[in-house]
C-alpha cells in the first residue's frame, strides 16, 4: 500500500473529530465524494465525520443516499476545531467559501481533488487532474486500503462519476469505464441511479425551457445564447445545464453561452464548446474550468456583459 494511504489511515485512526467538505454550491461529484468518504470512515474506523457545506445543494441531488447528513456551515459553531479536515473536489481555496475558516483552524488537512490548482490547501494530497471525477480517486484509495464498501458508498461513487462526466459524455480516458464497470459489478444499478437524478423542481425546468425558447443565435448559427434575468434566476436551481444541453443539440451550433443575472451588475457566464477549447477564454474573464465547459462571473449589467462576451466570440 502506498505511503500516503498509510499516513491517511493513521490520521483517521488518531483523529477525535473529523470534518469533510467540497466546493461551495455542491455538484454531484462533490456531494457524492463527500458522503461516500463519510460512510467509508464510519464503516471502517467506527467514527462519524461531520459533512459541512456552503451554498445551495440543487434539488436534483436530493435523492443521493445520506443526503440528510449534510450540515450547512452557518449551523456549525464558529470556533469548532477539527483535528482532521478532509477536502474533496474543492477546486481552489476561494471555492471553500464559508468552510474556509474551519479548514484553516484544523490541525491537519487532507485533500482529494481532480481540479487544477496551484495553491493547494492540503497537508496530504490525493490529487489527479487526469481523473474525470474526484470519486474515482476515493474509489482507488478505498480499493488499495481494502476498506469495506457498502451499497450506499457504491451508489454515491457512481452518482458522482455519472454527474461529473455528464452521463459519460465527457470521457477522455478509459479508466472511467473501468471504474464504472467495477462499480456495476459491485452492485451499482445505472438506470436506477440516473432516475434518482431526475428530480428538478417544475419551476426550474420551466425557466430552463423558456430560456431555450427565447435563445438568440449569432455567427450564422454557430453561437447560441441564453439569457436569464435576476427574476427568473431566482427560480433556477443549479447551473442551467438543461439550457446548455438543449442549445448544444441544435444543428450547426458550436458554442453555447448562458448569461445568468445573479444580482444587479453581477453576471454568471457559462460557456460550452463542441470544437475549440474555451477554458482560456473563461480565464480571460477571470473564470476557469475544463477545456470545453467553463465559466466566469463578470461585473456589469446583463446587456454590457452580454455584448462584451458575444464580441469576443465573433472575433474567434
Ligand atoms: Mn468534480
Amino acid at each position: 500500500m502506498n505511503n500516503n494511504i498509510e499516513i491517511l489511515i493513521e490520521k483517521i485512526k488518531n483523529a477525535k473529530n473529523i470534518a469533510i467538505s467540497g466546493h461551495k454550491n455542491l455538484d454531484g461529484d462533490a456531494l457524492g465524494s463527500a458522503l461516500a468518504l463519510m460512510k467509508i470512515i464510519e464503516l471502517n474506523f467506527n467514527k462519524t465525520p461531520m459533512f459541512i457545506y456552503d451554498g445551495n445543494i440543487p434539488m436534483d441531488l436530493d435523492n443521493f443516499p445520506l443526503r440528510n447528513k449534510a450540515c450547512f456551515c452557518a449551523n456549525v459553531l464558529e470556533k469548532t476545531k477539527f483535528d482532521l479536515y478532509i477536502l474533496v473536489d474543492y477546486g481552489t481555496r476561494k471555492h471553500l467559501a464559508g468552510v474556509e475558516k474551519f479548514v484553516d483552524n484544523a490541525d491537519y488537512v487532507v485533500e482529494f481533488d481532480h481540479h487544477y490548482n496551484d495553491d493547494i490547501v492540503g497537508d496530504l494530497c490525493f490529487d489527479d487532474v487526469e481523473k474525470a471525477s474526484t470519486s474515482q480517486i476515493i474509489f482507488d484509495v478505498a480499493k488499495q486500503a481494502n476498506w469495506t464498501i457498502d451499497s450506499d458508498i457504491i451508489d454515491l461513487l457512481t452518482l458522482a462519476l455519472i454527474t461529473d462526466t455528464g452521463n459519460f459524455k465527457f470521457v477522455r480516458h478509459s479508466d472511467v469505464f473501468t471504474d464504472a464497470a467495477q462499480l456495476v459489478e459491485r452492485g451499482a444499478d445505472m438506470s436506477k441511479l440516473v432516475n434518482l437524478l431526475q428530480n428538478k423542481s417544475k419551476k426550474t425546468v420551466l425557466v430552463e425551457t423558456a430560456t431555450v425558447t427565447n435563445a438568440e443565435f449569432f455567427m450564422k448559427g454557430r453561437l447560441a445564447v441564453g439569457t436569464i434575468n435576476n427574476k427568473e434566476y431566482k427560480k433556477l436551481d443549479g447551473r442551467g445545464e438543461l439550457v446548455l444541453n438543449l442549445l448544444a443539440q441544435i444543428h450547426g451550433v458550436e458554442f453555447v453561452v448562458l448569461f445568468k443575472e445573479h444580482k444587479e451588475n453581477l453576471i454568471g457566464v457559462s460557456l460550452r464548446s463542441k470544437t475549440v477549447p474555451i477554458n482560456t477564454l473563461a480565464e480571460s474573464f477571470g473564470g476557469g474550468g475544463h477545456l470545453f465547459a467553463a465559466g466566469a462571473v463578470l461585473e456589469g449589467s446583463l446587456e454590457e456583459v452580454r455584448d462584451k462576451v458575444i464580441k469576443v466570440f465573433e472575433g474567434m
